[in-house]
């Protein structure tokens, strides 16, 4: 991408069935809490530019991208969650886009057909499609689900309906039966997306296709990494911006864009340059993902004063923690890879999920927290039940943790506020 092209997309937004006059308002609230949230921000790196720039065109040039792949034959697929192998999308030639919403639309809509205590991740996705605002899911030519929590997979029911839809069967729990059901869903996915693209995943594309993506996995480590120093180089909302680019930015530009960035996080390490200051008090935060733009708690953590120097969520260390082994040769070896390092995966779907609370504790050592905050959506029954172990095995380690239960309005913020200041004042 450039920075000097600024055409007017609404002809290719039309094309696309948008709601124009609903979708101004979208782009025009986007916008103004990106302003709020990230631009008043002091001592960024340079490198966050680039994302800056992904931002103010996240509708635009992205999507024309998108658009032309697909005027020139390509598919675009769009998921929902981490489960779903992005390697086995672009091995067929097909591009990926992570759809999980992150903010509140057309709820009246969305209340007639869900119901009204479905968790606001559910409810944002189903409002996108009702509410004809959100170009990503207008460009996929095919919507890969999952079976993970009820609500998910009752709502890609429905969605089958508007979409074309492919659900995998995720298990949900990790026994030998279950990897082999996982891997046979991997092998089901090779399918669909030969069928759909036309194309053949062979060793070399997937083997292409794993390189690729653990290279931006790579990257998002290198960040996460330079977290750990004190003063941190990078506030967490940046970080957080940074994982949630990554589900539909370009692959090996974003990559190269994250080195960049990796690069001056670690001069800055090296000179103590903080984006928060020394000693400001550590956060890390487990729980349910943050889609874009859901900035709500990360804001709120750090206007208090304190900085969030790792998430423990699909969109932080469950991306990009552990990559697919790179030594498989045939594509029956890499499959195995694959369907080993999904399955990995630790999200309270399964059970039992001892690794989570591992690598919540983990993280909070490596990257020196002071405490933790275990967040979950409201009406998210499994993260909001795991919470207790969660939070157990915290406090065993004389960490204190705050316990927040929130949505995606700004209704509650005030009395967050409040919580979190007390917290942070605690630690
Ligand atoms: S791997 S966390 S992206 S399922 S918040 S919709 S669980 S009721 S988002 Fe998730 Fe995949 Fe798991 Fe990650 Fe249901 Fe809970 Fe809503 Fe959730």
């Amino acid at each position: 991408m450039t920075e000097t092209a600024a055409p007017d997309y609404r002809a290719m937004w039309t094309e696309l069935g948008l709601d124009l006059p609903n979708h101004d308002r979208l782009l025009e609230a986007v916008g103004q809490l990106y302003g709020d949230t990230y631009l008043t921000q002091v001592n960024r790196p340079e490198g966050m530019g680039y994302l800056d720039f992904v931002m103010s065109e996240v509708h635009g040039l992205r999507i024309k991208e998108l658009h032309d792949f697909r005027a020139s034959g390509g598919k675009v697929v769009g998921t929902y969650c981490l489960y779903v192998p992005e390697e086995i999308i672009r091995a067929a030639g097909a591009w990926g886009v992570g759809l999980c919403a992150g903010a509140e639309w057309a709820y009246d809509k969305v209340e007639q057909v869900l119901p009204r205590n479905s968790c606001a991740l559910i409810k944002s996705m189903m409002g996108f499609k009702l509410g004809s605002v959100c170009p990503y899911l207008e460009e996929a030519d095919l919507l890969i689900g999952e079976t993970t929590c009820d609500g998910k997979k009752k709502a890609y029911e429905i969605m089958g309906q508007m979409q074309p839809m492919h659900v995998m069967e995720l298990p949900q729990m990790k026994r030998e039966k279950d990897r082999e059901l996982w891997r046979s869903e991997i092998v089901d996915l090779i399918g669909v997306m030969e069928r759909l693209t036309g194309n053949t995943v062979d060793a070399e594309s997937l083997k292409a296709a794993i390189v690729e993506v653990n290279d931006k996995r790579r990257a998002l480590q290198r960040i996460a990494a330079a977290r750990a120093a004190d003063p941190s180089p990078i506030s967490g909302k940046d970080a957080l911006l940074a994982t949630q680019v990554a589900f539909y930015d370009d692959v090996p530009r974003f990559t190269q864009m994250m080195n960049t960035l990796a690069d001056e996080l670690e001069e800055r390490v090296a000179s103590g340059t903080g984006a928060a200051a020394k000693g400001a008090k550590r956060v890390v935060i487990t729980g349910t993902p943050m889609a874009l733009p859901n900035w709500k708690l990360h804001d709120i953590v750090e206007r208090a004063g304190g900085v969030v120097v790792g998430e423990e969520m699909c969109t932080g260390s469950r991306y990009y923690d552990t990559l697919v082994s790179e030594d498989g040769a045939t594509l029956d070896e890499m499959i195995d890879a694959l369907a080993e390092k999904y399955l990995d995966i630790n999200c309270a779907c399964f059970t039992p999920n001892a690794g989570r609370i591992d690598d919540v504790l983990r993280m909070a050592q490596d990257l020196d927290a002071d405490g933790v905050i275990d967040y979950s959506l409201n009406f998210c029954t499994t993260y909001q039940t795991e919470a207790h172990a969660v939070d157990q095995a915290v406090r065993d380690t004389k960490l204190p943790v705050l316990r927040i239960e929130t949505d995606y309005s700004a209704e509650d913020v005030a009395q967050l506020s409040t919580r979190v200041e007390a917290f942070l004042e605690m630690l």
